[in-house]
């Protein structure tokens, strides 16, 4: 084979790769035409390469840098079609876009709010004080809220203006302000305004002994400032025996609040005044500089005792209900209880 001939034949194959490649509309078609041309076996410039051995000895030289000079614009075409169709995404099997090395997304996980976290940490403080957990309704009828603690019809703490009534019309008598009866057989209904209702609940089906502490919402129409909220959360702890004293109570409310809050804080009682416990008093923590009250507790009343049918010359007890806000805000210098239901994720994540 002439040196010309064997030079229009490669000139030939060139062009009509770089035909064939540019015009691959997607990666089978790309590869069809590689093996055409590029084909290690049959490929076209394969066979041109097995030609060369039919061209005269003097020209040999000249056809094989010819020849090289074909096989390299081939292959550029050829990776340069590749390159076209990995950037129009079409390159779904040879993948080239796809970078092992670069960082992935990291996954946002949620987590417990801080008073959920709260309460499952006071839990398991009194559940190793040996307190089970029990729970109550947030609607709740005056029975459990009111009368069998101990609190009458005319007691302040009634009032519509204090308490979230469901049904208010039956609550308040709008001729003379005061409370009265509802005439109805239906119960007046209201949020609960304490979680001690759940006291009630466990004495009414319970004999004592009983050692329970329960955990919840609690609501009153309260305006929010800095250490309330309408809303917010209480821990009550019930313990009734035989010869449960205010000594006892004093050292579990100790023991919970060193457990809780670190041995470094420091608690005082007050004495105060509830109807459902005799004596009562108020608990107060250290805080900052000074004290913030976080619950009241006493021995419980036998009026209340009473009213669930237990005999207060046979047990005693203790109760106490405390704000889990204020608890959680000491414990994490929180100085602002509206933080917790801002819902703000800039500080709920901090926890
Ligand atoms: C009671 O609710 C009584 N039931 C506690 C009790 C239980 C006494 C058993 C005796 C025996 P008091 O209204 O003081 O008490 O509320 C108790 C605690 O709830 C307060 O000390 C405070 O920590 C928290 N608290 C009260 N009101 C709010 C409020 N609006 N926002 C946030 N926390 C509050």
């Amino acid at each position: 084979m002439g040196l010309a001939e064997f030079t229009a034949e490669l000139e030939a194959m060139r062009s009509a790769a770089a035909t064939a490649f540019a015009s691959a509309a997607d990666v089978e078609a790309l590869e069809a035409a590689r093996v055409d041309f590029l084909g290690a076996k049959a490929g076209r410039l394969r066979a041109a390469q097995k030609g060369l051995g039919a061209v005269a000895k003097q020209d040999k030289p000249l056809a094989g840098k010819h020849f090289n000079e074909a096989k390299q614009a081939i292959e550029a075409s050829f990776a340069a079609a590749q390159q076209r169709l990995a950037s129009n995404g079409s390159a779904k099997r040879t993948g080239p876009a796809f970078d092992p090395t670069v960082p992935g997304t990291p996954l946002v996980l949620g987590h417990l709010h801080p008073i959920t976290q709260t309460i499952d940490e006071l839990t398991d403080i009194m559940g190793r004080l040996g307190f089970a957990v029990a729970d109550g309704p947030e609607i709740e009828d005056e029975w459990h809220n009111f009368e069998a603690l101990n609190i009458p019809l005319s007691h302040p703490a009634r009032d519509p203006l204090e308490n979230f009534y469901l049904s208010t019309a039956k609550a308040a008598d709008p001729a003379g302000g005061k409370l009265k009866q509802a005439a109805t057989s239906e119960p007046t209904l209201l949020l609960r305004s304490q979680t001690s209702t759940v006291q009630i609940r466990v004495m009414e089906k319970t004999p004592p002994p009983v050692r329970i502490i329960a955990l919840g919402r609690v609501y009153r129409p309260d305006t929010a400032d800095a250490t309330h909220y309408p809303m917010f959360h209480q821990i009550e702890g019930l313990l009734i025996d035989r010869h449960v004293t205010m000594a006892d109570l004093k050292t579990v409310l100790r023991l919970f609040a060193s457990s809780y809050l670190g041995s470094d804080v420091r608690i005082r009682f007050r004495p105060s005044f509830f109807p459902f416990t005799e004596p009562s008093v108020e608990v107060d923590m250290s805080w900052n500089d000074g004290w913030l009250e976080f619950g009241g507790a006493g021995m419980v009343d036998p009026n209340v005792l009473r009213s669930v049918g237990y005999d207060p010359d046979e047990v005693s007890g203790f109760a106490f209900g405390l704000g889990v806000e204020r608890l959680c805000m000491r414990r994490h210098a929180i100085d602002d209880i509206r933080e917790f239901y801002k819902n703000d994720v800039r500080f709920l994540e901090q926890f």
